[in-house]
């Protein structure tokens, strides 16, 4: 009996021994699934995010591009630039040529820079719809390479050309730009820029927001007020998704006015907000013009207005149909020129 509750106990001891053992073999196995989860997941993300960098480098050296090994490195640019200098009084002089306005951006590489000390927040590409108003343009590049350098932007000017004699169509044109730029850079923001329009306020940011930008609050002519409620003519900022999300502007509107009322209907159609900039910093100087011959009045923009809701989707960005005639770097601009000739 004795001999019996001693094996029996002793028995007992090394079943519970033994599994004791068993579970702490099999927790340590397991914990480093189970042990700290707040721990180990933190180390697998750090693992993919290695993992992806890696990739990323790799790709860089194969391009053995210094050039993007150096911005690679780069610090981001501070939200607001240290260069900027606010509200300042333009001036026009009247015997500038375009030599004088390259010569002052040695900088500036085939209508394109990018800041040397820093990595810009955003590329921007400045879009301007053009024909027969060289003047304007030249004083146009001669404010807003500096003007762009001080916000420590990285950015390319585009011209859109229109050939021809047809009715000038600005947003069209702007499709267009839109379209070519992306051709060469990924940009992730646009500008939709008049050429007669130039700013008066470097805090005036050409950078684009969560919701599309109109950055003309007033202009000399109008005595620096909004001209009506909802205007969004002149110069706007959207992004690249903002943009491709309305569609662009309208194909539709020959001669002047109403494409810019478009693209507004267009934004709120898809339920963004427009925001503005201070009526203080967005100040414009419009360069005195009258109408321009082939940009008459279009009669038919009320028409037009009506229909935005209808034909949006089909009218726009996926509609653009136009004759590429070149493409050309100029240094301080790229000039794209495009005929119309197939539209109506
Ligand atoms: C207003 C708007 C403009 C546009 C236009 C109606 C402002 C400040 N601007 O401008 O954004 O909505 O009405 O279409 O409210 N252009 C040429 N050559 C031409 C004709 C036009 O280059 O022969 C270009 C140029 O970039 C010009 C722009 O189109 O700045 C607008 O034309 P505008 O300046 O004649 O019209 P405006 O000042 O009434
Ligand atoms: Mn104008």
């Amino acid at each position: 009996m004795g001999f019996n509750v001693t094996f029996h106990l002793s028995y007992k001891f090394r079943l519970l021994f033994l599994f004791t053992f068993c579970l702490t073999v099999v927790g340590w196995a397991t914990s480093n699934y189970f042990g700290d989860p707040v721990r180990e997941i933190p180390k697998a993300k750090n693992l993919i995010v290695y993992f992806n960098k890696s990739a990323v480098l790799k790709k860089e050296e194969i391009v053995t591009n210094t050039a993007s090994v150096r911005k690679a490195e780069l610090e981001n640019c501070p939200y607001l630039s240290p260069y900027l200098r606010g509200l300042n009084k333009l001036n026009f002089k009247p015997d500038l040529t375009l030599e004088e306005v390259r010569a002052e951006n040695p900088n500036v590489d085939g209508g394109r820079y990018r800041p040397e000390k820093c990595k810009a927040l955003q590329r921007v590409a400045i879009l301007i719809p053009h024909r027969n108003r060289e003047r304007h343009l030249m004083y146009l590049l001669e404010h807003l390479h500096p003007f762009l350098q001080r916000q420590q932007l990285e950015y390319g000017i585009y011209v859109i050309h229109q050939a021809g004699s047809k009715k000038f169509n600005r947003a069209k044109l702007l499709n267009v730009g839109y379209l070519e730029a992306l051709k060469e850079e990924n940009w992730d923001c646009f500008i939709f820029h008049d050429v007669d329009l130039v700013p008066e306020n470097d805090l005036n940011l050409y950078k684009c927001e969560d919701q599309p930008k109109h950055l003309v609050v007033g202009r000399n002519s109008t005595g620096y007020r909004l001209r009506y409620k909802g205007y969004f003519g002149g110069v706007t900022a959207l992004t690249r998704e903002q943009f491709s999300k309305v569609n662009g502007f309208s194909n539709n509107y020959w001669g002047w006015g109403g494409e810019d009322d478009d693209l507004r209907l267009r934004v709120e159609l898809q339920r963004m907000k427009i925001l503005r900039p201070l009526p203080e910093v967005g100040k414009y100087t419009m360069i005195f013009h009258t109408r321009d011959r082939g940009n008459e009045v279009n009669v038919d923009r009320m028409k037009l207005l009506h229909e935005v809701a209808r034909v949006w989707k089909t009218d726009g960005l996926t509609s653009c149909s136009y004759k590429l005639l070149s493409v050309e770097h100029n240094p301080l601009y790229i000039n794209i020129t495009v005929d119309f000739w197939s539209d109506p």
